[in-house]
């Protein structure tokens, strides 16, 4: 009896809790609207994609052959005496990036040319066979771990020395078989002896291998970035994603991936954002499951329209985009004479707009031919690190008391956050977050400030991890938040205000 009754109030509190959330939930053919909606906020990160979402300001640094031949593309045929590197001074970009308010290092370790920023059991094709001769991978994981970044590598699948190669492996006709990851290499033995088995081809075996090597000789690793770019194909070469995966959730539990489930592509270079990112998408077939992930560029990927338009049956799934976008005209450092810098205002309104739109903001930063970034780079970098210091550095509602409220004659949803200060504030900047674990729910809201009655000033859309509003200052005691339409009863972890010093 005394079983049944505890077991009686577990389902009692599993009921009382709501239904269970995840990170993919699936939607019935027959679900209605309202069951739709009610799944979607069910969808919640993975305790690693909150982390991204948390340190949601970071640095690609694209360095290789480009580097020096000055083109945006290799061709997989250069000579690696091109890479006549003397040291990368990797303490410099990682105090830079530290001192920016950056949180993680991604480098290009494999662009599309194939060359490798590190001495690879696999291939001869990369520093090994360079001037260099060092390691420019081991060089960046010491260096952030030295100034506190967490630490992230591009590896391109596209890979043109291994098309051009009289035996390259890429799109060789080989066969899957059953291959042993990693495979051993007569006097490079390795470190980790744990070994994997896939039914892979030749150039998969090889990819495979080179993210063993890198994900087990460097130290953690927080991020893996696959870039959907292709230079060109050959042979039809497809990716086994479902084996790397594997061996990555094997090797780096905590790092997410891009490109595939974890983090998505925000759909363009150039730093624009939408004026709604949500992160509740819709995939016509389980996310876990699938090999490929189409970019995803519409304006609108998950407003209540979009998903109630959405042929059922299909998956909900949470899945965070990265704006990723160089600091140059270009990924590669060319000169320092025409080749443009962005100007600290252009970065940190990306910053505020990105990391203010429950997104990721991923700037790239290219070193010149001596492995040091430019003195413009980093001029740019410590006036964006001052700004968001400054402005972002002292939440002037820290000590405001808050009262959450209904008001009469509106629905649950329109809730309401009133926050009262001891003192008169300035500011003309809000900060919105939700409670992620509850799930995306705000779908609109507005900004009012009390001056003899409450006085609209802004409104926004969705909120999610962060939603930045910018606008003309303000001096009053009290303001609230008044939410204008939700899928459920929003969950308001904070509401903070700023003051930029903008003139
Ligand atoms: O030519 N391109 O491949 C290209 C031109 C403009 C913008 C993007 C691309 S490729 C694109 O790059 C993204 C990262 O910036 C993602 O990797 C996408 O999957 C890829 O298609």
């Amino acid at each position: 009896m005394r079983k049944f009754l505890y077991f009686a109030a577990a389902a009692l509190l599993l009921c009382a809790c709501g239904p269970r959330t995840a990170r993919t939930v699936s939607v019935a053919a027959d679900d209605t609207p309202a069951e739709v909606l009610a799944k979607a906020v069910r969808v919640v990160p993975t305790p690693q994609q909150l982390h991204a979402l948390d340190n949601a300001f970071i640095a690609f640094v694209h360095f290789g052959p480009n580097t020096f031949t000055g083109v945006e593309w290799g061709s997989g045929l250069e000579d690696p005496a091109v890479f006549d590197l003397k040291a990368p001074d990797t303490d410099q970009w990682c105090a830079i990036f530290r001192d920016a308010g950056m949180k993680r290092v991604i480098l290009t370790a494999k662009h599309h040319d194939g060359f490798v920023l590190w001495p690879c059991r696999y291939t001869a094709h990369g520093v090994a066979s360079s001037p260099y001769q060092g390691d420019v991978v081991k060089e960046l994981a010491a260096s952030c771990r030295k100034y506190g970044l967490e630490f992230g590598f591009y590896l391109s699948p596209a890979d043109l020395y291994q098309m051009e190669a009289p035996d390259g492996l890429y799109g060789n006709g080989s066969a899957a078989t059953l291959r042993t990851v990693p495979r051993p290499v007569p006097g490079r033995p390795f470190a980790d002896p744990r070994t994997f088995t896939f039914e892979v081809d030749d150039y998969n075996e090889y990819f495979l291998n080179q993210l063993f090597e890198l994900l087990t000789e460097y130290g953690p690793v927080s991020e893996v970035w696959f870039d959907g770019a292709h230079p060109k194909r050959k042979g039809g070469q497809q990716y086994d994603y479902l084996a790397w995966k594997e061996l990555i959730h094997a090797l780096a539990p905590d790092a997410v991936v891009f490109g595939k489930e974890d983090l998505r592509w925000c759909g363009n270079e150039a730093g624009r954002t939408r004026a709604s990112e949500w992160n509740v998408i819709p995939y016509a077939q389980d996310p876990a499951e699938m090999n490929m992930f189409d970019d995803l560029t519409d304006g609108d990927l998950g407003s209540r329209e979009r998903l109630l338009a959405q042929p059922r049956p299909f998956w909900l799934h949470y899945q965070p985009a990265e704006t990723d976008v160089s600091i140059r005209h270009g990924w590669f450092w060319r000169n320092d004479g025409e080749q443009a810098v962005r100007s600290a205002d252009n970065v940190f309104d990306m910053y505020e707009r990105a990391v203010g739109g429950n997104s990721i903001l991923l700037l790239n930063v290219p070193p010149d031919r001596q492995g040091r970034i430019s003195p413009r780079d980093s001029a740019v970098l410590a006036e964006v690190g001052r700004r968001i210091r400054t402005t972002y550095g002292n939440d002037l509602l820290a000590g405001a008391r808050r009262r959450d409220s209904v008001e009469p004659g509106t629905s649950r949803e329109q809730l309401c956050i009133e926050m009262e200060c001891p003192l008169a504030i300035r500011f003309d900047r809000l900060a919105i977050r939700e409670d992620l674990s509850k799930g995306e729910r705000v779908e609109s809201f507005a900004l009012d400030v009390w001056e003899d009655g409450w006085r609209e000033v802004v409104t926004g859309t969705n909120v999610g991890h962060c939603r930045i509003l910018r606008f003309p200052e303000q001096n009053v005691l009290r303001l609230r938040v008044r939410i204008l339409s939700a899928r459920a009863v929003p969950h308001i972890a904070s509401v903070s205000a700023f003051l930029s010093g903008e003139d």
